[in-house]
């Protein structure tokens, strides 16, 4: 199948469309951090939010999410309601999209998902919260995100916090090295642990501006290397968290997964809102500062892209 079969599945916002059409740049948003990674009525909050942002920045933004099957590059005001509030939204990774799609049914993206329709739309540069990645105990689990390979196929660029503590974040980085994701930090040479700055690891290369950005995007895509890229872009220090406090309630989120045998897609939605809970909401305030900082960076990355395209 090519690229123009795929593209009967997909639907372009009047707003997005015209953006390409003028050559305006565009930010991709994906929606199971609003079904899944945060409690109503904040996330709907934090979804509108977040564009208004990418606006400010000067992109258009396109919040993608699965309606009644058809895949949207560009929720509605109304879509990210229905798939904020609705329960039991499916949470739809590479894996699930040809049955979701098939159904009919309403889903929400992941990271690898919301980089699949991303691409397919021609929307270089993704804004979230943070990447999945390999879980502690992947030795014996096998538990490692499909956001891993997809990054590893996929041409999007991910402006993210980096990746939680819940994750095995050294084994995080290794997987990415092996697939040839670079990994950039943003005015950082440590990779950061979303609540926190630093997660003890560093980074691939520091890169300090959105031109900067630009310019390595571009070389990726002139020498013909697909695949994605992280951009890692650490929370603004009044946001961050005491590392300790945070390791505490992560510890014990990741106790209470494996005494009540939670497992699959249900790990990362059940260890976020438990860590929301034993921090007394403090994670969910850090969460969504870190991704309005990072809305404003993908803006800014995809404005000096299409300035020099
Ligand atoms: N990290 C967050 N919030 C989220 C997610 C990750 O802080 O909502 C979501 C993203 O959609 C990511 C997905 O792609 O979790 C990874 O899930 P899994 O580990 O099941 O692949
Ligand atoms: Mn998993």
């Amino acid at each position: 199948m090519n690229r123009s079969q795929y593209q009967t599945f997909l639907d372009i916002h009047p707003r997005v469309a015209e953006a390409f059409r003028q050559g305006e740049p565009v930010v991709a948003l994906e929606s199971t951090i609003i079904s899944h990674g945060m409690p109503y009525p904040r996330n709907i909050e934090m979804a509108r939010a977040v564009e208004d942002l990418v606006r400010q920045g000067g992109a258009v933004p396109a919040t993608i999410g699965i309606v009644g099957g058809r895949l949207k590059a560009g929720l509605t005001e109304e879509e990210i309601e229905l798939l904020a509030s609705t329960p039991g939204v499916v949470k739809v990774s590479r894996r699930d999209l040809p049955v979701v799609v098939a159904r009919s049914m309403h889903g929400a993206t992941t990271v690898a998902s919301t980089m699949i329709v991303a691409d397919l739309a021609g929307i270089g540069v993704f804004v979230t919260g943070g990447i999945g990645g390999v879980h502690r105990g992947a030795e014996q689990t096998m538990d490692i995100s499909a956001d891993l390979q997809e990054l590893a196929r996929t041409s999007v660029a991910v402006v993210c916090a980096g990746a939680k503590s819940i994750l095995d974040i050294g084994l995080t980085l290794e997987y990415l090295e092996t697939r040839g994701v670079p990994v950039l930090g943003y005015g950082t040479d440590d990779f950061p642990a979303f609540y926190t700055r630093s997660s003890g690891f560093g980074v691939d290369y520091r890169l300090d501006s959105p031109r900067e950005v630009a310019q390595v995007l571009r070389t990726k895509r002139d020498l013909g290397l697909s695949g994605g890229v992280v951009l890692a872009n650490p929370v603004p220090a009044e946001y961050e968290m005491d590392p300790v406090a945070i390791d505490r309630a992560i510890e014990q989120a990741l106790e209470e997964a494996r005494e009540g045998g939670i497992s699959g897609k249900e790990t990362t939605p059940f260890l976020l809102s438990r860590v929301k809970d034993l921090t007394g909401g403090a994670s969910l305030n850090t969460n969504i500062q870190l991704v309005y900082n990072n809305a404003r960076v993908g803006a800014a990355v995809a404005s000096a892209l299409s300035r020099e395209a």
